[in-house]
């Protein structure tokens, strides 16, 4: 019996629906726009601050988003509400998270040739879920027929390396045999759509990953599991407040202050070096070199911090096979985008050829594994 771990197969789900840097900045420029007409007395007196209007060329320059995909795009750009409408579902109905969750999981399957009845481990894992039990994770074993357990983790925006590790760890100690691994990320909920600084950087998206002993892989491209690292460094620059307590405390669950916010000029100074010495740490333990590495697939919450990174790395600009860019298509997808970047680049790497999966983010929390092409 082989004790090698790979990932067998990935899946990218999408959604149907794209915002575009110029709807997004329309419809907070008219909301700013009525907010600061409606409030010019308190503005005036000082005693209120004007909204400030927001610019496509800023989010570009600044992160290199163009656009981003909306499970429901139907009143994020609504002046009346900015949040998406998104439908209540009985009990009953599947939840729309274990559905974005499964339109993933099934794409990964397929590509590694398995069905539910192989998979004996389920993890979801994403920035947030959207209950706190029955588990999503529970849900879509249950909607896939597979046979065995499954549990949520939230680690923000490491949430699918740091679930990678835990499946890899279960193959590897054999607590399980066939791990699907989801990355349902439905960020929009949690966006406040009315905040200049934060309005443009969240996309949704779902992706999964299966993982197996080699000697059961059947896939044409499997990637060959050779190290993994994770680290957390508590920062309150990065924090999401909405949480089960705001019944008790009798504060506003749905308050601003409860949604997504960030110092994000710190995390960009704070997260960047850290990221970089990590994956110099992890690569060295194999007595690799950044240049042996084929393919980074980076962590994607800005265009200039993964061009940093890379530069730390290689010492000079890295080109897009080397580090592939996601982000301008999908903006930041908080735990997915170094597995978007991975779906979308991994065929054409050969046997023996080497990558790093790498995510960084609020925690702070960064997590990588070093793969090989079998
Ligand atoms: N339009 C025009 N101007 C703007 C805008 C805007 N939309 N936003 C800010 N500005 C202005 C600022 O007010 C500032 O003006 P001034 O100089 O007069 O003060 C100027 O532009 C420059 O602002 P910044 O210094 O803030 O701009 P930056 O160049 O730093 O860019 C970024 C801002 C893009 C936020 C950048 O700092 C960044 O990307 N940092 C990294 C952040 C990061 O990686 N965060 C991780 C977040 S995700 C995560 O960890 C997990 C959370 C998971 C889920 C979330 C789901 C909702």
């Amino acid at each position: 019996m082989s004790d090698t771990v790979v990932i067998s197969g990935v899946g990218l789900w999408k959604p149907d629906h794209v915002i575009t840097n110029d709807e997004l900045v329309a419809s907070y420029n008219a909301f700013a726009a009525r907010f600061n007409a409606e409030n010019l007395a308190a503005i005036d007196a000082g005693e209120l601050e004007a909204k400030p209007l927001s610019s496509s060329e800023f989010i570009e320059k600044a992160s290199g988003i163009k656009q981003r995909y909306a499970y429901v795009k139907d009143g994020i750009l609504d002046i009346d509400r900015m949040r998406p409408r998104i439908q209540v579902r009985s009990e009953d109905a599947l939840s729309h998270q274990a559905e974005i969750a499964l339109n993933s999981a099934r794409i990964a399957l397929d590509a590694a040739g398995k069905t539910g009845a192989d998979v004996d481990m389920v993890i979801v894992s994403c920035a947030y879920t959207q209950r706190s039990y029955p588990a999503i994770a529970i849900e879509v074993q249950h909607a896939l027929g597979i046979e065995g357990f499954g549990f949520d983790m939230l680690v923000a925006c490491s949430a699918a390396t740091f679930a990678l590790q835990r499946a890899f760890d279960a193959i590897a100690a054999g607590s399980a045999n066939c791990v699907l691994v989801v990355n349902p990320e439905l960020t929009s909920p949690q966006i406040d759509y009315t905040d200049r600084d934060s309005h443009f950087i969240f996309g949704d998206v779902s992706t999964a990953m299966v993982l197996e002993r080699e000697d059961t892989c059947q896939a044409d491209h499997a990637y060959r599991i050779m190290g993994t690292k994770a680290v957390t460094s508590y920062s309150n620059n990065i924090r999401s407040n909405f949480g089960y307590v705001a019944y008790a405390e009798d504060t506003d669950p749905f308050g601003v202050d409860n949604l997504f916010h960030q110092n994000g000029r710190k995390v960009f100074k704070e997260v960047c070096p850290m990221a970089a010495e990590h994956l110099k740490a992890q690569i060295s333990e194999l007595n690799l070199q950044p240049s042996d590495i084929k393919r980074w697939w980076l962590h994607q919450a800005n265009l200039n911090m993964n061009q940093l990174i890379s530069r730390r790395l290689l010492g000079r600009d890295p080109s897009q096979e080397e580090a592939p860019i996601v982000i301008d298509e999908f903006a930041n997808t908080a735990s997915a985008g170094s597995i978007i970047a991975f779906c979308l680049y991994h065929r054409d790497l050969v046997a023996g050829d080497y990558g790093v999966i790498c995510s960084f983010g609020a925690g702070y929390s960064i997590g990588s594994l070093l793969v090989q092409k079998c």
